[in-house]
């Protein structure tokens, strides 16, 4: 029987106190995992917590920035200690600065490459020896249609997350033959607080990037939960280094012919 189920298994999601972390997190409870989610601060730890519970998941919230190597291993150690060894870990939190390149304070580019980059390093680097003793990982990146294009404004984040689909191959080269699978998830143009910028009234994006999507919608972000689900169980256990692209059918189109 093929299992997609994710009982028993406790499960880290990076800057899950709404947006595509979130779901993932429903997704996943849903599935049977326990939930560990961290943000940046307590505040959005607490709404965190509070919107887990109304949707009846008991969720474990840390206040942990993931771009800080001492705070990732204080809350992977908390973790292992208060809820268990992390068996599924969602790289999930990341930020994008949409400014043309040429106007772009180095400044402003580190700071994207080490949310968007340098952070799933860190946290990946705190989760795996866990992982290679308990003889089993799930590790899951979420990548971007940047991963594999790019477009105006965005060259911090497409450097970032064109790194991370490199560093999901290489996590699922170096560390496979611990029964540790790294794969990715590309979300296409998804309805979160992250493109809501892009989905004002009549902002011109809005009507590009239905016309580049076969769907011709903006993506949920409950589409992402079974992709997610599928990634964390054991029905992809043979599956590593592998970018799920959950974008509609953008990467497949060149896009609708203006009438
Ligand atoms: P979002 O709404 O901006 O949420 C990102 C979350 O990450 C927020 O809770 C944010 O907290 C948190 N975060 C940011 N920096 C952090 C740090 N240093 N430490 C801990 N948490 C941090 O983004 P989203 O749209 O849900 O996207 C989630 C992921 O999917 C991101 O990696 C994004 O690049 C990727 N993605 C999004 C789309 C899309 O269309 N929305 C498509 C493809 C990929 P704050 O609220 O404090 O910033
Ligand atoms: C942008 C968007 C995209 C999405 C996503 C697409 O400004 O182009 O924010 O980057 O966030 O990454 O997959």
């Amino acid at each position: 029987m093929i299992n997609f189920r994710l009982d028993g298994k406790v499960a880290l999601i990076t800057g899950a106190s709404y947006g595509i972390g979130f779901a993932i997190a429903k997704g996943f409870s849903e599935a049977g995992a326990t939930i560990c989610f961290n943000d940046i601060n307590q505040e959005l730890v607490d709404k965190g917590l509070k919107a887990y519970e109304e949707v009846g998941i008991k969720a474990h919230g840390y206040v942990c920035d993931v771009t800080c190597e001492d705070a990732v291993n204080e809350l992977v150690k908390k973790i292992e200690e208060e809820v268990g060894v992390i068996d599924i870990l969602v790289n999930n939190a990341g930020i994008i600065k949409r400014i043309p390149m040429i106007e772009m304070a180095a400044s402003d580019f580190r700071k994207v490459i080490d949310v968007d980059l340098n952070a799933p390093f860190i946290v990946s680097k705190a989760v795996i020896p866990s992982m290679i003793k308990k003889g089993h990982g799930k590790i899951i990146n979420i990548c971007s249609m940047m991963s594999e294009l790019g477009r105006e404004t965005v060259s911090a984040y497409a450097a970032a997350k064109g790194g991370l689909k490199m560093l999901t191959r290489n996590i699922a080269s170096e560390y496979g033959e611990y029964n540790i699978q790294c794969n990715g998830i590309g979300p296409g143009y998804i309805e979160t607080p992250q493109t809501a910028p892009l989905r004002v009234e009549g902002h011109p994006f809005n009507s590009f990037i239905i016309s580049k999507t076969p769907a011709a919608r903006w993506g949920k972000t409950d589409d992402l939960m079974g992709p997610a689900i599928f990634l964390a169980s054991d029905a992809s256990n043979f599956v590593n280094g592998h970018i799920l692209y959950v974008d509609g059918g953008i990467l497949a189109y060149i896009g609708k012919q203006p009438k």
